[in-house]
């Protein structure tokens, strides 16, 4: 009789005999792949694994900035900051900025972690089941929640759902998705946290030099990424913004456009019967020239588009506060704010009261010392300081006080 063959080489796998109680763990279907990188431990999976946990909370935080000063309660509408002007611009920026460089952590962390994919039994227990199921739908929501934010980037929705509902409840996914994991892998985190971490000893030293350069080329790759799309917000690296899809100086005027007046079924007939219509306790109607005539305010105020590109301009026009005054608005009133364009989501805007008051706040009707070109809202647009670009509405028509 021949000897029995020994049992197949484990990976890492200590499979301890069973033999008493007669039977055996049955073999994974497929035989998994093995591993012989180094870099697929729990010290690597930290060390990225803390640097997208600091992009997503990052993309979280000003995510919430964003979605409150488009969607603020009922009791927070008047309440919301004018000041600083810059404030949404360089929240956005951080925004759209920490998402793309947690696209480049995200796919280094999949890869570093991947062969756990592959770890058998698939499941130790309840337990180890309800782990894995929550580290799947970390997963699945954090690759869609970034996906989705990158092609918003590029203004292409191939997608049957709203981009914003789904990307604001995905992130809420992700965060608790994300503090569940954080929570179950304090142990591994804390023992791979720092270099003199009490776990470093049972790593073979010979890892270092290849986790550092892993780590290295994760940098450069955030960098490169950082660097080639900053540009679109950050102008003293305009010249650099080779990635983004909008550079902050390209534009009619020098400013980016993203719905030009065509785009928006703006008229050539509706521009040349335009009248602002003010509706209030004693509401009135002006022709451009009428409109042009009432004193002038200048504001120098950024355009931040949630997309993330953003640009100072020079605007010129009539302060919204001394048209309100004007149909005779009680002092804390809000304010509605029609377009020309027919529907869609920009149609109708309305604004707080802080807004409405704020003296920085303008129907312009010049951009850079000249009328506002068509695709740049003319006759007549809202600029308001520390405000979403969505909410500075183009081609308005009409105001309603509140
Ligand atoms: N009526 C209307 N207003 C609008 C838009 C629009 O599509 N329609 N786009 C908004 C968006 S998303 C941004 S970022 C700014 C851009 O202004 P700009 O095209 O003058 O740069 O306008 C806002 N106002
Ligand atoms: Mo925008």
């Amino acid at each position: 009789m021949t000897p029995p063959a020994p049992p197949p080489p484990s990976q890492g796998r200590t499979a301890a005999p069973r033999k008493q109680k007669g039977w055996r763990l049955p073999l994974p279907p497929v035989r998994p792949p093995s591993f012989s990188g180094r870099l697929h431990d729990a010290r690597t999976a930290t060390s990225v694994g803390r640097r997208l946990g600091a992009a997503f909370l990052v993309c979280f935080a000003t995510g919430l900035i964003s979605h409150y000063l488009q969607h603020p309660p009922g009791w927070a509408a008047g309440l919301l900051p004018g000041r600083p002007v810059w404030g949404y611009r360089l929240s956005q920026g951080l925004h759209v900025g920490s998402g793309l460089a947690a696209i480049v952590l995200l796919l280094v962390k999949l890869w570093a972690v991947y062969p756990r994919l592959f770890a058998w039994p698939p499941v130790r227990g309840v337990r180890h089941a309800l782990e894995r199921l929550s580290v799947a739908v970390l997963v699945a929501a954090a690759v869609l929640e970034v996906f989705t934010g990158l092609l918003n980037i590029a203004q292409w929705y191939p997608w049957p759902f709203g981009f914003v509902q789904t990307h604001f409840a995905l992130a809420w996914v992700v965060t608790g998705s994300l503090l569940l994991h954080v929570a179950v892998k304090v142990p591994d985190i804390r023992a791979h946290w720092s270099r003199r971490s009490p776990g470093t000893l049972e790593l073979p030293a010979r890892d270092g030099p290849d986790r550092r350069s892993l780590m290295l080329g994760v940098g450069a790759a955030v960098g490169a990424v950082t660097l080639t799309t900053a540009g679109q917000a950050f102008t003293p690296l305009a010249r650099l913004d080779l990635l983004a899809p909008r550079h902050p100086r390209h534009g009619p005027q020098g400013l980016p456009v993203n719905r030009t007046a065509a785009a928006a079924g703006i008229t050539d007939r509706a521009v040349r019967d335009w009248l602002l219509e003010v509706r209030g306790p004693v509401p009135y109607r002006l022709t451009l020239d009428q409109l042009r005539s009432m004193p002038r305010a200048q504001a120098r105020l950024p355009i931040a588009c949630v997309e993330g590109w953003s640009a100072d301009a020079h605007w010129s026009g009539v302060r919204i506060r001394d048209l309100l005054e004007r149909a005779g608005a009680r002092r804390g009133a809000g304010l509605r704010v029609t377009s020309l364009e027919a529907g869609g989501a920009y149609q109708v805007m309305e604004m707080g009261r802080g807004y409405a008051e704020d003296p920085l706040t303008l129907l312009a009707l010049e951009l850079s010392g000249q009328v506002l070109a068509p695709d740049h809202g003319y006759p007549a647009r809202v600029i308001a300081p520390n405000r979403p670009g969505v909410l500075q509405t183009k081609w308005v028509t009409l105001l309603e006080v509140l």
